[in-house]
């Protein structure tokens, strides 16, 4: 096993319900590191940028106006396998299937404002953490 690290964003369905500390114990008692940690607003633009790959998807145009709908929580996690780990405590992007215990199955309220992002592969966290942090903000 490796020591990676992975983006992970707390989605404005959970920042609304003041659910950030909530969901930063799930990653921390899972054994996941925050090495990072930004509350930011982000721009329609951004968050176009951000999702680009899934701009030819129905769901796109939702995806954005939620993204920008309210603050969100950008963070850099370290740990062991950390990009598979974290996904493994996301849970399944809809809710309804996601395993006990995991975020989504915590807190989403549905397949689109499903509380918690996070990169979905290596050299997808590289870019993804690279969008919102400079090496230099990040301590581990
Ligand atoms: P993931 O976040 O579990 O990796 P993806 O398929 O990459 O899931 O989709 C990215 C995000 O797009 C999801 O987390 C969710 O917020 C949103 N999304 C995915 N499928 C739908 C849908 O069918 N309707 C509305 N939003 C969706």
């Amino acid at each position: 096993m490796a020591l990676e690290r992975t983006l992970s964003i707390i989605k404005p369905d959970a920042t609304r319900r003041n659910l950030t500390g909530k969901v930063n114990t799930v990653f921390e008692n899972a054994g996941l590191r925050i090495v990072a940690q930004k509350r930011i607003q982000l721009t329609e633009k951004q968050a176009g940028a951000f999702y680009e790959v899934h701009k030819d998807r129905p769901f796109f145009g939702e995806l954005v106006s939620f993204m920008c709908s309210a603050p969100v929580v950008v963070q850099v996690l370290e740990g062991e396998n950390a990009v598979a780990h974290h996904r493994d405590v996301m849970g399944a992007t809809n809710p309804a299937e996601a395993a006990e215990g995991t975020v989504r199955k915590l807190y989403a309220q549905s397949i689109g404002e499903n509380s918690v992002h996070g990169s979905d592969s290596l050299e997808n966290a590289k870019r993804e953490i690279s969008f919102f942090f400079a090496e230099t903000e990040i301590l581990p």
